[in-house]
């Protein structure tokens, strides 16, 4: 079910939305009040001591960098728990990406993130916080 809702805004403060939104390609005002409105659940639910959630996990490293791929292995098999899906790239002769799509308590997924993340030799990691979307 859908309910309109109306809000007061000050002016200013309307036309920054406007331009903020115009940049980011919404159409209209309601969808993306909508995704502030999630974006801002999804946070308590990051914050949440208990509870399941989920997050994707990118990484781009050299295959041949001195143990760096077993370490990141090594690492992958000791949270196997934790990582419900993972992708690896062979881009060209030296660089790999790999995506893991991880799940669990907020607090271990992101520790695995940042540890996968900060492994000697990680060109570039992302961590994105995602949500199981059960309260959106
Ligand atoms: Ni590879």
């Amino acid at each position: 079910m859908i309910e309109r809702v109306g809000i007061s805004l000050d002016s200013k403060l309307l036309k920054q939305f406007d331009k903020l939104i115009g940049g980011k390609g919404y159409s209209n005002r309601s969808e993306a009040v909508r995704d502030l409105i999630r974006e801002k659940l999804i946070e308590q639910e990051w914050a949440a001591p208990e509870g399941e959630t989920v997050a994707t996990v990118l990484l781009v490293y050299e295959h041949e960098t001195m143990e760096l791929s077993q370490k990141l292995t090594r690492l992958e098999h000791e949270e196997f728990h934790c990582i419900v899906s993972s992708m690896h790239v062979h881009m060209d002769h030296e660089n790999c990406l790999e995506l893991l799509v991880l799940r669990g308590p907020g607090r271990r997924i992101q520790k695995l993130g940042e540890r996968l993340i900060s492994t000697r030799g990680v060109k570039q990691g992302r961590f994105i916080p995602g949500t199981m979307g059960s309260r959106l």
